[in-house]
């Protein structure tokens, strides 16, 4: 058996080892820092864009800059400042907004990033999913699931500013992004009332269509989820006077797959806050990240200690393990979505209640 042999620092066998290990491609784990942090130490930050400022910039894109190129989309990418320069809002997703303007269209692709979009205002564009038209309006939540063909259309005579997520950046880090260009000139179909994806399963709660599916895919069959639905959901748990919504003056809801229960795609969770004045909401932290939508009302949304001023159009990066909690001046409708499924999937879901409000600074 060899016996160990203890190096001084300046000991040139081990400074010919430390060579040698460089060399072929090797780092001693002994001299790594920072591998095993106590917590999560996400590069993102807490990150607040204004919903006026994205809607001028927008507007502004659309006079200059045609839909054509750049994956034919006039998409501005939430480029969270801490990610030196990558257009991703966190470890884990992409969040843009998108303006199409009348009469426009952005052509057919698909892609294995899952997207989803969550109107912010106005309405009248309609997403083709695999040629299924899903009308689009304010409130509403649209699907478009990995590998999925999808075009936008706008026929009507208004311009259109939407709240695009996908789960680019994690399929990224799996390497595991394909793309493909559609072939066919945009077709677009947008006389039918409802879309099948609706017609089938949007028929009320509780009700699904008779019969076996061909085939269970991995993502909710229901593509739109409409605003009158969601509102009344909300609404409904404030009714009930027994309920925790309003006991507390948080109400939620999380969008399903009406089969199965689960989120509507496997790397995303979507989910409505309502918060009310005076609300008792504790603060929370948790392991995977999110993004915000304000949807409707005025409020502060408090990340690890920063008070940010919040109205209809702003979109929040919530980074791993940042502190949220919400003040409402109004009441305040929040989209939101997170890699929460992946995490759960992976077993590494954590939670942390209640935050310390104390140390509360306003932001710039
Ligand atoms: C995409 O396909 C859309 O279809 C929007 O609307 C944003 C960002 C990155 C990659 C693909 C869309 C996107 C995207």
């Amino acid at each position: 058996m060899a016996t160990r042999r203890f190096h001084a620092a300046d000991d040139s066998a081990l400074s010919d080892l430390y060579g040698d290990f460089a060399e072929k491609d090797l780092q001693p784990l002994w001299e790594l820092t920072g591998l095993l942090t106590h917590t999560p130490k996400p590069k993102a930050v807490p990150y607040r864009w204004r919903g006026k400022e994205l809607r001028e910039l927008g507007e502004r894109a659309g006079d200059l800059v045609p839909v054509e190129g750049g994956g034919d989309r006039r998409v501005l990418a939430l480029a969270n400042p801490g990610l030196g320069g990558a257009p991703y809002a966190t470890a884990t997703l992409w969040g843009a907004v998108q303006y199409l303007g009348p009469g426009e269209t952005a052509p057919a692709h698909r892609h294995t990033p899952a997207a989803l979009r969550f109107v912010l205002e106005g309405e009248g564009v309609w997403t083709l999913v695999d040629g299924d038209p899903l009308h689009m309006a304010a409130g509403d939540l649209i699907l478009t699931p990995s590998w999925t063909w999808h075009e936008h259309h706008n026929p009507g005579a208004d311009p259109m500013t939407w709240f695009d997520a996908l789960d680019l950046p994690l399929v990224e880090a799996l390497d595991a992004v394909f793309f493909e260009p559609g072939r066919e000139p945009a077709a677009s179909n947008n006389t039918v009332v409802r879309s099948a994806s609706e017609s089938r399963y949007g028929g009320g709660p509780g009700l699904l269509p008779g019969g076996q599916p061909s085939e269970a895919p991995a993502h909710s069959p229901l593509l739109r989820y409409q605003w009158a639905d969601t509102d009344r959901a909300l609404s409904g748990q404030f009714t009930d006077q027994s309920s925790e919504a309003a006991d507390t003056g948080h109400a939620y809801v999380r969008f399903a797959d009406p089969t199965s229960g689960r989120d509507v795609m496997p790397t995303m969770r979507c989910e409505m806050h309502r918060y009310l004045p005076g609300h008792t909401a504790p603060g929370v932290r948790r392991a995977g990240s999110s993004l915000i939508a304000v949807f409707r009302g005025a409020g502060v949304v408090i990340l690890d200690g920063t008070a940010h001023h919040i109205t209809p159009g702003d979109l929040v990066a919530v980074p791993s393990w940042t502190w949220v909690t919400y003040i409402a001046e109004e009441p305040l409708d929040l989209f939101t979505v997170s890699d929460a499924p992946v995490l759960e999937a992976l077993g590494l879901r954590r939670e942390h209640g209640t935050a310390d409000p104390s140390q509360i600074t306003p932001s710039a």
